[in-house]
């Protein structure tokens, strides 16, 4: 069977939008995303699976279904940190996004990054606080700490009605009808008790200011003391939410399924179409539009794209942006689509060249997609077997196509396979996948540091080489000086022979000889900031050879290193860090816990609220860095950093190499 754009059931609309449910950790998305689907009659819940069992989500999960006629593209993302990206990779596909937060004050920082990064791309969202089952909070306080967080006015759009302590139902500030929540169903009616009316009056009039700031009519009608009717409040919400000017609030317990469809109507009403997002994103050009957000390799199955259709129709057989489109289907649905159209989220099924963000497209499409945030956590990875290393590379390929917050390094000094990352999750995770997903088993462990040695002192020193095994005999016999040089200044070779008591012809093989000694000192790693001067030496017509001079520098290079005092440098890396401003004196302290020097703090240019601290750091010291960063900033803070200079060793590396 095929379905065609418009549906199969109900009395479609044909339009398609797409919610994104994006949110800190464990805050209740997945479980407010099995609600919506749930209360679409489109149910994903596991049947008798308890909810503490339900996994923490580590990938994008999209599902469509339809609601009063529309179509809908939800997609559920992951929370954690780690796996931020692709809840960025899905709100590239956002007709609206949905922020789930708990009702904790504290906590409301934890949602900071997101509204930026929402505010930043005018991205219109709704934000719902979920576990309102558990709410102690009085709402307009967590509003306040939550404005603190976005650039976009916030507005409670219900207001709880408590009994006690707890929560029972909302009164819906547009309408002024409350409702007692029951757990599966719908809500029931009920009469606005007297005691909830001043605090009913009073929200509903700061969402109708709120409104009035960007609604010149309704502010008249304001400044009159006229009432705006209700039509003309619920028109000026949904022209401010498609405009992103402003974000509503809207309240649910998704584990009981209360509020759910409540927000599904605040979705249905609010949501911009997708020509919204169209404008938005900058769609140029004509023909048909297509953005993956998401490519798998599903072994078998080859490889599966979920993707946007910014402009249709999109349809199997057709040949978009030079690749040949394979079949369609709706996420979740059974099956084939014939033709996708604006708005939709589809899988396509085996297009060989797309990966993470690629657009389809005959000619320029004005699309851009979210850059990966750097790296912060990285792990040396080997085949268990050597045999699979071709397979293995195969499969990091594959892995990073998919996931661009992944990344690959082949440092040359240690010549390890670097697999880089969020967070030691997220390459844990990535690791489980090589062995799930492509049958490789690897090892993994901390990357070795690309060290350097030096030399305290210099020496001069003779050396002879002399062999005599049956034919020709080899002899070499050289004077060097070895000094050390300024930090810096690598390596200089140069001679002082007179007279030829070196041939010329010899003298660069001398130099190659001290070239391949520096390569792996004393510790084990490359020698520098040094300086070589051949002296003096003699040679024999027979016996000297280019092989018999290089052997015999290499060995005096040893003889003197063990004489100059040779001792580690290490990597000391210029790091930045960013975390909110509370936590700064936090960061401060772990600089200097690990060896750091603090170069200074400001403020987070274009990031209110936040700090930002500069400090040196030896690369030992910044293996797991993230992960006390993090846990001394709720999750939220991180770095960036490059090579800055060399230094004496002192730490863990000093040790290892004494
Ligand atoms: N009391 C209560 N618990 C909830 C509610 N919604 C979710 N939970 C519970 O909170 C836990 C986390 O829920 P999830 O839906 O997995 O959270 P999430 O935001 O998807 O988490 P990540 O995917 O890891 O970011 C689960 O144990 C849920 O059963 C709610 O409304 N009330
Ligand atoms: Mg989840």
């Amino acid at each position: 069977m095929v379905e065609n754009a418009t549906g199969i059931s109900g009395s479609p609309t044909g339009r398609h939008r797409t919610a994104v449910i994006v949110g800190p950790h464990l805050v209740g998305k997945t479980a407010l995303f099995e609600a919506l689907l749930e209360a679409a009659g489109t149910s994903v819940r596991k049947k008798g699976k308890a909810a503490v069992e339900r996994a923490s989500t580590h990938s994008l999960t999209a599902a469509s279904c339809q609601y009063l006629g529309d179509w809908w593209s939800l997609i559920d993302t992951p929370g954690a940190v780690d796996f931020s990206y692709d809840a960025e990779c899905a709100l590239a596909a956002a007709d609206i996004a949905v922020v789930v937060i708990e009702p904790v004050i504290e906590r409301a920082v934890a949602v900071g990054r997101l509204l930026k990064f929402l505010d930043d791309r005018a991205i219109p969202h709704l934000i719902v606080v979920n576990r309102m089952d558990q709410a102690t909070v009085l709402m307009r306080d967590l509003i306040a700490a939550l404005q603190a967080w976005s650039t976009r006015k916030l507005v409670l759009r219900q207001v709880p009605i408590r009994t006690g302590d707890k929560v029972e139902g909302y009164v819906d500030l547009v309408s002024e009808r409350a409702y007692r929540w029951r757990a599966g169903q719908a809500s029931d009616q009920i009469a606005l008790p007297d005691w909830m009316k001043p605090r009913e009056e009073e929200a509903r009039s700061t969402l109708v200011e709120a409104l009035a700031d960007f609604d010149d009519a309704l502010l008249e009608k304001l400044l009159e003391e006229t009432q705006p009717t209700k039509g003309e409040i619920y028109a000026s919400l949904q022209a401010d939410v498609r405009d992103d000017k402003l974000v509503p609030v809207l309240l649910t317990a998704a584990e009981h399924d209360h509020g759910i469809r409540r927000l599904w109507k605040a979705l249905r009403h609010d949501a911009p179409d997708a020509s919204v997002a169209a404008d938005r994103v900058g769609l140029e050009g004509t023909g048909a539009v297509a953005q993956v957000i998401k490519t798998w390799h599903q072994g078998h199955g080859g490889k599966q794209s979920l993707a946007r259709i910014w402009r249709g129709p999109v349809r199997e057989g057709m040949v978009l942006g030079g690749q040949r489109v394979g079949s369609l289907t709706r996420p979740g649905g059974a099956s084939k689509l014939a033709d996708a159209l604006a708005g939709d989220i589809v899988w396509i099924a085996r297009l060989d060249q797309a990966a993470t963000g690629s657009v389809l497209a005959d000619g320029a499409s004005g699309l851009d997609f979210p850059e990966p945030t750097p790296a912060v956590f990285r792990l040396a990875i080997a085949a268990e077997n050597r045999a699979d290393d071709v397979k293995l590379s195969a499969a990091l390929r594959k892995l990073v196509e998919e996931d661009p917050s992944l990344g690959l390094l082949h440092p040359q000094d240690t010549g390890e396979t670097v697999l880089t990352g969020q967070g030691e999750v997220h390459l844990r995770t990535a690791i489980d996948a090589l062995k799930s997903a492509f049958g490789v088993a690897v090892t993994a462990q901390a990357p070795r540091i690309g060290g350097r040695e030096t030399i305290r002192r210099g020496t001069k020193l003779h050396h002879r080489h002399k062999r005599q095994t049956g034919g020709h005999g080899q002899f070499a016999d050289i004077h060097i000086e070895v000094k050390p040089s300024a930090r810096g200044s690598g390596f200089q070779f140069s001679d002082r022979i007179v007279g030829g008591a070196v041939p010329k012809q010899y003298i660069p093989a001398v130099e190659e000889g001290v070239i391949e000694y520096l390569a792996k000192g004393p510790h084990g790693y490359p020698v520098i900031d040094l300086e070589v001067v051949l002296t003096d030496g003699q040679f024999h017509a027979v016996d000297s050879s280019d092989m018999a001079f290089k052997i015999c520098a290499r060995g005096a290079m040893q003889e003197a290193l063990s004489a100059c005092e040779p001792f580690v440098l290490e990597p000391i890396h210029k790091v930045l860090l960013t975390a909110p401003a509370a936590d700064t004196p936090k960061v401060q302290r772990l600089i200097g816990a690990r060896r750091g020097q603090l170069l200074g703090f400001d403020a987070r240019p274009g990031w209110p609220g936040w700090d930002q601290v500069e400090a040196l750091l030896p690369e030992a010291e910044m293996a797991d860095l993230i992960i006390e960063l993090r846990s001394v900033t709720q999750g939220l803070g991180s770095f960036t950093h490059g090579l800055d200079h060399l230094a004496e060793a002192r730490g863990k590396m000093a040790a290892k190499a004494a």
